[in-house]
């Protein structure tokens, strides 16, 4: 018996994903981020984007911040007034902006200053196809993206579509931190799957400096 053996966990809580792809595990507690979403969503809702393409995105989305990210006929970019509404987003609550720069500065990006958190919401079922996020004007600034509720299977290709795959499992409280040579990488997030978390959703914060 070693019933005295603390139950060691074999996850280390920083892992290199590729290069300057880093995921910070367990890294934030998530309740008070799912109680600013819930704040969010009342004055900015989710919403499922058109494409340019004609189609329509099966994950939902909303933003908070001086400005949202927003996709239509016309194509992907940022509007600082949510089409939806007509008012400008949400603020962005000064808990994200924290956690952005303190999860930037633990991948050794200092000083990050976000001005959109893009809110994704999963439900099962939903994915996110293979892309990689260019519209910002500053490439040199890093993204950080925030895991809560279901686990994911976030995908990171790199340089081209063609690239190996390599399946990164998040879960509620995980970081993923990417910038310098990495920044305008492909990435995806696999069809999500029906699991434990009482919400029975994935909410995904990803935090830019888009100008
Ligand atoms: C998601 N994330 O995790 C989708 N993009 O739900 C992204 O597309 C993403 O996690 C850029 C940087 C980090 C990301
Ligand atoms: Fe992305």
């Amino acid at each position: 018996m070693q019933a005295d053996l603390p139950l060691a966990d074999p996850r280390p809580d920083r892992v290199a994903v590729a290069d300057q792809v880093v995921l910070l595990r367990g890294f934030v507690a998530t309740a008070p981020l799912r109680e600013a979403i819930a704040t969010i969503e009342r004055s900015a809702p989710f919403r499922h984007l058109a494409t340019p393409g004609g189609g329509r995105m099966s994950v939902a989305m909303t933003n908070a911040g001086a400005v949202g990210w927003h996709s239509d006929e016309n194509g992907y970019r940022y509007v600082d007034v949510d089409p939806l509404t007509g008012a400008p987003w949400p603020a962005m609550p000064a808990a994200f902006a924290d956690l952005a720069r303190r999860a930037a500065a633990a991948a050794g990006h200092r000083d990050f200053v976000p001005d959109c958190a893009l809110v994704n919401r999963y439900v099962p079922g939903a994915q996110m196809g293979t892309h990689r996020d260019f519209d910002e004007r500053d490439l040199g600034q890093p993204i950080v993206s925030v895991s809560i509720g279901l686990p994911a299977t976030f995908v990171w290709y790199g340089a081209t579509r063609g690239d190996p795959p390599r399946p990164v499992p998040v879960m509620d409280g995980d970081v993923l931190v990417w910038g310098g040579r990495a920044r305008a990488g492909y990435h995806g997030v696999r069809r999500l799957r029906a699991g434990a978390d009482p919400t029975a959703v994935r909410h995904n914060l990803t935090f830019r400096r888009a100008r």
